[in-house]
């Protein structure tokens, strides 16, 4: 899948970005970009797909001949922003929070966009906040079922340990993020959708759907729940599914 686009703008440089977009971090910044308002001309979008060694990084790499030794250090993962130079030359952000931030501020001052980290150093101090605990949710969630799926079996050691100490720093995250995100919503921090919803959508959506872990997810967590049931309905919501055979092997968790 492959979106055509120019720059919204002459102020803002040609990008484009590549997804794999059934992952779990690109919908990320494609769940960001709907909420955002960012124009669907503004961003060329490339799907890289999945090769046998995993996330195809040759896609981006074919596009990018003269920039491949940087790449091929940098981007060994999804997704990644490649913007055009006005020397014609080109960079890259290889990180999806990193991204995110760049294209806050990229569009920031368009009045067609919403602001999507808070109207005042407190509330973006609270969205840092919010952000921060999401992240770290994933990361150790992500990694706990690298431990306990049989998705991985083969492909990397899976220690029962290690699963159960991932799941442990897993949950202990989730319980934080309920006790941080707004008493009253609908948002994490409340009445105004920001980037944390997007981070944090794309995380849990994942986790529910390609590996059916929504009793991990949301033990303990009603304002959670409510929140992702809340968000599932929004346009922005509807990401692209892993396939079949790749939910029947995830859904095998061994450690819960
Ligand atoms: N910390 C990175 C993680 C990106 C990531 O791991 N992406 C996955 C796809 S969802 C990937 O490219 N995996 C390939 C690999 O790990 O080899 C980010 O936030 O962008």
């Amino acid at each position: 899948m492959e979106k055509t686009m120019s720059s919204t703008s002459s102020s803002q440089p040609q990008m484009t970005l590549y997804v794999l977009a059934a992952g779990l971090f690109p919908p990320r910044v494609l769940i960001y970009l709907k909420e955002k308002g960012v124009p669907a001309t503004a961003i060329r979008i490339v799907e890289v797909g999945m090769s046998s060694k995993g996330v195809n990084i040759e896609r981006i790499l074919s596009n990018n001949p003269t920039n491949s030794d940087m790449l091929l250090n940098r981007a060994k993962t999804v997704p990644v922003l490649e913007i055009q130079n006005s020397d014609w030359s080109k960079s890259f952000i290889t990180e999806s929070i990193a991204i995110l931030q760049y294209l806050e501020e990229i569009f920031h001052g368009d009045s067609e966009m919403k602001n999507m980290t808070g109207d005042n150093p407190y509330e973006r101090a609270r969205h840092a906040e919010i952000l921060s605990t999401a992240v770290e949710m994933t990361d150790f969630v992500a990694l706990y079922l690298h431990k306990a799926s049989a998705v991985f079996v083969g492909l990397e050691e899976q220690p029962v340990d290690a699963a159960r100490i991932l799941l442990e720093r897993g949950r202990k995250r989730l319980v934080d993020l309920e006790h941080k995100i707004d008493e009253h919503g609908p948002f994490m921090c409340g009445p105004h959708v920001r980037l944390v919803d997007c981070v944090a959508y794309a995380s849990f959506q994942f986790f529910v759907n390609a590996y059916g872990i929504a009793d991990v997810m949301f033990k303990d967590c009603a304002k959670l729940e409510q929140w992702y049931h809340m968000f599932e309905k929004r346009e922005s919501a509807s990401v692209e599914q892993m396939p079949e055979w790749f939910k029947q092997k995830a859904r095998e968790v061994s450690v819960k």
